[in-house]
């Protein structure tokens, strides 16, 4: 493979609106470049992206699909990806190995969440994007009003590269402006002035031809297509297509665009994170192997598959390489090549290819191979945080190890979900991005044969106290043989919120001998672990121990644990016990027009509105809010703006939980103990 450069190959990501059409476009490339002999449909399940059972039964994608098609000379690979923001995990793996996004924009419903989303993140991820403008043939279809829309949300590098011949039920096909051939009569001005706003606009990202330009020189074809892959690079221009995908109009249109601007492997752009944080990583597509694992899948029948890019060098079945993350070396299986569900034989694989190979369990999503020892990590993408969590339990008794197993594969191939143990609320808790995720998590565990029931997780609330107290206590204990006896006398006292635990020995003269003390110590420790008022963990108070007394025979280390437990107990029911609950500051992106309605349900649920922003035509909301209260957060803010709204959550502090409140967390707390 040596001399490969991966000139062939373009990789290309089709992101956009849940609905907007991506699964049939792909459908419709790959019809067109004679991989499939019938044009599926996502409603029947037919579709070669939508092959996932759960994707079949609701008609949508879940995961990114990788597809390939040949087309004048090139191997274009497509990845095509949900567009529902609880899958955008998904979408950010795919981004982050290609050279070009392809965003669908619906012709009738113009831009939605989706589009947003999907053109901040390849921004965010520096992948060059073209709009296409599908399913002109509906109805409602408006290129126009579309196109106005984008250069109106996205900016004027926004350019029509392409006009639709007709609309709706008159769909006929499309111009291409850069070689308009033959156009309609009706069209000729209309074409004209386009091409020539199109040829401004590419010119316009190269100096030396815009210098002749203003001179008056006339700039040919051919000199604009040079340059047309780096103005698209470089973002001075942001062309719109338009398609039908399920009439074939645009298609062939589409597949040559691609294989003649699409960015090759050479464009693409890697960091790595260095000694003086993340760097440009200059790639040498003939140098060692360097390749990165985007997607993985826990197959219930193969295993785990693993979806590798290659950037530089090459890789055939059976490499030994470097997990440049662990330095450790991976033996890789049979290499193939994905083909939707279908995995095709693979020989040596180049600079550009994306393979898979199965049943290596090492590999993890963000891996970066490599041939040498030498190669640092490529950064990997920064994943949204999922935010709505169910503490899951078993029906049946004794499910519990094939659960947390079914999850720990689940979380392993999808980095916006989680599984942890939590220790201070001592429950299962998963968390996903959205109810849709976590329920989609669900059903695959429950394809497992597992059965679970699933309820909001408990709040990680704590003890303290807001008071002083003083206690002594005395247990002594002589029944038949050997007696236990131990007296210890503690102060107790608050100290500042996050320092935990402090224990003073103010013990003068020996009444109480030092291992004693310590067991005194051990025993208020564990007391406090277990929880005194609600069975929450007591923090955050100072304890002196100043007296007490020990008896020459029946003093133990036993007796002065049970002292210390039971005179923590008193002396934190006597200081003024409250409780601490989690605040979170909770980040809402929405459009302007819901302001009002955000920052009013905000103090109704006992949170502080800290500041706003805008940010593009977003506003963002900035606020405190008690944990407990945003919970739910993710479907009260889909119901209210409709999908247009995200949100993020980070803990930031406890803070007393009101008096009122604490009632009833105590209160459960005691029902729920005397269930156990
Ligand atoms: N009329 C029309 N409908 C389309 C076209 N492409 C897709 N659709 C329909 O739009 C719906 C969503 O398409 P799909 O490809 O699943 O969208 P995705 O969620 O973006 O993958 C499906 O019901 C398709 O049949 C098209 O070119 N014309
Ligand atoms: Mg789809």
């Amino acid at each position: 493979m040596a001399g490969n450069k991966g000139e062939e190959i373009r990789n290309v990501a089709i992101a956009g609106h849940s609905g907007s059409g991506k699964t049939m476009l792909a459908e419709a490339l790959l019809l067109k470049g004679g991989i499939l002999n019938r044009l599926g449909q996502v409603t029947d399940g037919t579709t070669a992206s939508d092959y996932d059972i759960d994707e079949k039964d609701s008609q949508k994608s879940y995961y990114s699909a990788v597809l390939h098609t040949s087309w004048k000379g090139r191997d274009i690979n497509f990845l095509d990806t949900p567009g529902s923001l609880d899958f955008s995990g998904q979408l950010y793996g795919a981004l982050s190995v290609v050279e070009l996004a392809l965003i669908t924009v619906n012709a009738a419903s113009g831009i939605e969440i989706g589009t947003r989303k999907a053109w901040e993140l390849a921004r965010q991820q520096g992948v060059p994007c073209m709009f296409v403008v599908t399913r002109m043939d509906a109805d409602q279809a408006d290129f126009n009003g579309v196109v106005e829309a984008l250069k109106e949300t996205f900016g004027n590098a926004c350019t029509p590269l392409m006009l639709p011949i007709g609309s709706g039920a008159g769909f006929e096909g499309v111009v291409n402006l850069l070689h308009p051939g033959d156009v309609p009569d009706d069209m000729a001005d209309t074409v004209e002035e386009q091409r020539g706003e199109l040829m401004e606009s590419v010119i316009s990202g190269d100096d030396e031809l815009l210098e002749r330009y203003l001179e008056g020189e006339e700039i040919g074809s051919e000199e604009l297509e040079e340059i047309f892959t780096q103005v698209l690079v470089d973002g001075t221009i942001v062309p719109i297509l338009c398609c039908a995908s399920e009439k074939d109009q645009g298609i062939t249109e589409l597949l040559d665009l691609l294989a003649a601007y699409a960015p090759s492997p050479a464009y693409a752009t890697k960091e790595v994170e260095g000694e003086a944080g993340v760097e440009d990583y200059e790639l040498d597509l003939e140098g060692p192997l360097s390749a990165e694992v985007f997607k993985t899948i826990s197959d219930e029948f193969v295993g785990k598959i693993s979806f590798i890019r290659v950037y530089s060098g090459s890789l055939k079945s059976g490499d030994t390489v470097t997990q440049a993350q662990t330095g450790k070396s991976v033996k890789l299986g049979k290499i193939f090549r994905p083909q939707g569900k279908e995995q095709q034989d693979s020989g040596e694989v180049g600079p550009g290819t994306i393979i898979a190979t199965a049943k290596v369990d090492e590999l993890q999503i963000g891996d970066t191979l490599s041939s040498s020892k030498d190669q640092k990590p490529f950064v990997t993408p920064k994943y949204p945080l999922p935010m709505v969590s169910r503490a899951v339990n078993p029906k049946s008794r004794g499910d519990e190890a094939k659960i947390s197993e079914g999850l720990r594969r689940l979380a392993e191939s999808d980095p916006t979900f989680t599984v942890e143990m939590n220790a201070l609320t001592k429950e299962l808790v998963i968390s996903g991005i959205g109810e849709q995720h976590i329920g989609l998590m669900l059903n695959r565990l429950q394809r497992r044969g597992v059965e679970v029931t699933t309820k909001l997780p408990r709040i990680a609330y704590r003890e303290t106290i807001s008071g002083k107290s003083e206690v002594r206590y005395r247990h002594k204990k002589q029944t038949g043989g050997a007696g236990q006896f131990a007296e210890c006398a503690i102060r107790i006292e608050p100290s500042d919120r996050g320092v935990g635990y402090e224990f003073v020995d103010k013990i003068f003269g020996g009444v109480i001998s030092a291992p004693f003390r310590q067991s005194v110590d051990r025993g208020i420790q564990e007391k406090m672990l277990e929880g005194i008022m609600a069975g929450y963990p007591v923090v955050d108070l100072k304890v002196e121990l100043f007296d007490g007394k020990e008896h020459p025979v029946d003093s133990k280390d036993i007796a002065f644990q049970i002292a210390g437990r039971e005179a923590i107990k008193e002396a934190v029911m006597k200081a003024q016990p409250v409780l601490l609950e989690p605040i979170v500051k909770l980040e809402v992106f929405i459009p302007s027009k819901y302001m009002g309605d955000i920052t009013g349900d905000i103090s109704s649920r006992r949170g502080r509105v800290i500041g706003m922003d805008g940010l593009g035509d977003l506003q963002v909301v900035h606020a405190e809010v008690p944990y407990s209260e945003v919970q739910q957060y993710s479907a009260f803010l889909q119901s209210v703006t409709g999908g247009e709204g995200t949100y993020s959550i980070e803990f930031l502090r406890d803070e007393v939980l009101p008096q009122h409140l604490a009632e009833g967390v105590i209160a459960s707390s005691k029902t729920e103990q005397e269930g156990e």
